[in-house]
C-alpha cells in the first residue's frame, strides 16, 4: 500500500506497510486505488460517448469511499469497482483502466498536482453526493468530475495541471454554493441555537458524519418513540436548521470530535449511526452498538441499506436504555453548551451592525479558525490560540476543529458573541460569502480585510477547500498542524509565491505576525 492523502500520514510522507495510521489495512488501500483507477477508466469512457445517471452516481459514490475514515470494508468496494467497470463497459467498450499507481511513482512535482487534484475531487464527491441525495445536481460540478479524472490518466505539464488545480477549486466553489442551496432550501436557513452538551436519561442515538438527509429521515422515524437523538463531531450544525430543530427529539449533542470517539463511546448505553467520515476502527467495548449508512461501511457493522431502514438502530436504542439518569457532559474546556447557526444568512442579517462595530473601532480583526480536528498533539495551537485573541476580535468557526474551543466562553462585543459557529466544513461557503459581502460593504479587495484564516486541516474535504480560497485569491493563510506531505517542495514554493501561505508556529508568534506586537 502507499497512501498519504490526509493528515496524519506516517511520518508525514506516507504510509506504508500492513495498514495505514488511520487504520486501514493494506489490502483495502490497494482495494481503494483499484476503484480509483477504474473511475479514471469510467471517466475516459464518459469523455468519449457521453455520461449516464449510473456513471455520475458511481463517480460521486466511488471517490466518496475513498476519502479517510469512510470506508474499510473491502466487499463493498470491490462490488463498487465491478459496477464502475461494467458501466464503462456498457458505455465505452474496451476502455482501459489507469493504474493509479503511477501517480505514485511519477516525478514529485507531477504527483504533488494530481494528487491535489485527486484529494480535491475526493472531497468535492462528498459535498456533490450531501447535494445529490436532496436532489440538486449541477451539470458543469459533474462534467468536471469526468475531466479532472481523465487528466489524471494522461500526460500534462506542470503548468497544465497547475491550472487544473485551480479549476478544481473553481468547480469546488460551485459544488459547496450548491450545496448550501440544498441545505438551506431543504432545511430552512440556519439560526443561532445552542446546544446542550448534557444527555437526558432514557433511550437514545447518537448520529454522527455531514448527511443532513440521513439524520432527518432518522427524526422522523424516531418521532413520538421516546427516543431522543444526539447529534456528534460534524452533525452539530443540524441543530440550527429550522427544520430540523423543530424536532423536539433533537435533543443535544454528545462528545466532541472524531478523533475522540474510541474513548468516547466507550460502554455507551446507545447506538451511533454513521452517515458518513470520520469512522475509526470500531473498539470491541461499542462494537455491537455501531450501525453504518450511505458510504460508510466496515467489516461486521450492521449496514442500512438504500431502504433507510433504520428499525436496527431504534430496536439496539430502546434495548440499550440509554443512562438511568442525566448525564452532564462537558466540552474539552469544561463548557456544557455550545453554539451553532451562524451561517451566511444569520450573519449577514447582522452586516450592518457588523460593519458599524468595525468602523467604530469595537471590532479589530476577524479570524476564521476553521477546518478539521485530528489527533496530532500539535492541535492544541487552536485552543491556545482562540483563547489569546483579544477581546475586540471575534472569532468564526466551521468543520470539526472548532471543538478545540466551542465550548469557551469569550463574551460577546455589544450582544454578538466572540465566536460565531458558521457550520460544517462545507460552510466554508458561508465564510467566503461574508468574506465578500464585508469586502462589498468596505469597498475593498478581500485580502484588505481585517480578516485572517488559521486553517487546520485533517481530510480531503479540506483539500478542495483550500483549492477554492486559493482560486478565489485568498493570501496568507495559515495552515497547520503540518503542511501536506504531497505537496512538493516546488509546488509549495509556488504556493507561497503566489499565496503566501503560511505554516502555523506559535500562537503568540501568529498573532503578533497577524495583528502586529500586542
Ligand atoms: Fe471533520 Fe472528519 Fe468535516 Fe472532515 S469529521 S475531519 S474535513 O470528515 O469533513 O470536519
Ligand atoms: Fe495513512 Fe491517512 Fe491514508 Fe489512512 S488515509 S492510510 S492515515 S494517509
Amino acid at each position: 500500500m502507499f497512501c498519504f492523502q490526509c493528515q496524519q500520514t506516517a511520518h508525514n510522507t506516507g504510509c506504508e506497510g500492513s495498514a495505514g495510521v488511520c487504520g486501514k489495512k493494506a489490502d483495502t488501500a490497494n482495494y481503494q486505488d483499484d476503484l480509483v483507477s477504474a473511475l479514471i477508466g469510467l471517466a475516459r469512457a464518459v469523455r468519449k460517448k457521453g455520461a449516464t445517471e449510473k456513471s455520475d452516481e458511481l463517480m460521486l459514490k466511488g471517490l466518496f469511499t475513498t476519502i479517510t475514515n469512510v470506508n474499510f470494508y473491502n466487499d463493498t468496494i470491490c462490488a463498487l469497482i465491478d459496477e464502475v467497470n461494467k458501466e464503462k463497459e456498457a458505455i465505452a467498450p474496451q476502455t482501459d483502466n489507469y493504474d493509479v499507481q503511477t501517480i505514485w511513482d511519477d516525478d514529485e512535482d507531477i504527483r504533488s498536482l494530481k494528487s491535489l487534484i485527486l484529494f480535491g475531487l475526493k472531497g468535492m464527491a462528498a459535498y456533490a453526493y450531501h447535494s445529490y441525495a436532496l436532489e440538486y445536481t449541477d451539470p458543469e460540478v459533474q462534467a468536471f468530475f469526468y475531466e479532472g479524472m481523465e487528466a489524471l490518466g494522461e500526460e500534462h505539464t506542470a503548468d497544465e495541471l497547475l491550472s487544473l488545480v485551480l479549476k478544481t477549486g473553481d468547480v469546488n466553489y460551485k459544488c459547496m454554493a450548491m450545496l448550501d442551496r440544498a441545505n438551506t432550501e431543504t432545511y430552512g436557513t440556519p439560526v443561532p441555537t445552542t446546544v446542550p452538551l448534557t444527555i437526558e436519561k432514557g433511550p437514545f442515538i447518537v448520529v454522527s458524519g455531514h448527511d443532513l438527509h440521513d439524520l432527518k429521515l432518522l427524526l422522523e422515524q424516531t418521532k413520538d418513540k421516546g427516543i431522543n437523538i444526539y447529534t456528534h463531531s460534524e452533525m452539530l450544525p443540524a441543530h440550527g436548521y429550522p427544520k430540523l430543530k423543530a424536532y423536539p427529539h433533537l435533543k443535544g449533542n454528545f462528545g466532541t470530535a472524531w478523533q475522540s470517539q474510541q474513548f468516547e463511546f466507550h460502554n455507551i448505553p446507545a447506538p451511533i449511526l454513521f452517515t458518513t467520515n470520520c469512522l475509526m476502527p470500531v473498539r470491541q467495548s461499542y462494537s455491537d452498538r455501531v450501525f453504518t449508512t450511505s458510504i460508510v461501511s466496515y467489516p461486521e457493522m450492521v449496514h442500512i441499506g438504500e431502504d433507510k431502514d433504520f428499525t436496527p438502530v431504534i430496536e439496539k436504542a430502546i434495548a440499550c436504555k440509554g443512562y438511568d439518569r442525566e448525564k452532564p457532559l462537558k466540552g474539552i474546556n469544561g463548557g456544557s453548551t455550545v453554539t451553532t447557526g451562524f451561517g451566511h444568512g444569520a450573519v449577514l442579517e447582522n452586516a450592518g451592525k457588523i460593519v458599524d462595530l468595525v468602523k467604530k473601532g469595537k471590532i479589530r480583526h476577524f479570524f476564521l479558525i476553521g477546518g478539521c480536528d485530528g489527533a496530532a498533539p500539535g492541535r492544541s495551537y487552536y485552543t491556545e490560540f482562540a483563547k489569546k485573541t483579544p477581546m475586540d476580535t471575534i472569532i468564526l468557526t466551521l468543520a470539526c476543529g472548532k471543538y478545540r474551543l466551542n465550548d469557551l466562553d469569550l463574551g460577546e462585543i455589544e450582544g454578538l458573541p466572540r465566536i460565531l459557529d458558521m457550520g460544517q466544513c462545507n460552510d466554508a461557503y458561508s465564510a467566503i460569502t461574508v468574506a465578500l459581502a464585508l469586502a462589498e460593504a468596505f469597498e475593498c479587495d478581500v485580502n484588505e480585510l481585517p480578516l485572517s484564516m488559521v486553517l487546520s486541516w485533517y481530510e480531503q474535504k479540506a483539500v478542495c477547500i483550500l483549492l477554492t480560497l486559493l482560486h478565489l485569491g485568498i493570501k496568507n493563510i495559515l495552515l497547520g498542524p503540518t503542511l501536506p506531505a504531497f505537496i512538493s517542495p516546488n509546488v509549495l514554493d509556488i504556493l507561497v509565491k503566489n499565496y503566501n501561505i503560511m505554516p502555523t508556529s506559535t500562537p503568540d508568534e501568529d498573532l503578533e505576525k497577524l495583528l502586529g506586537p500586542a
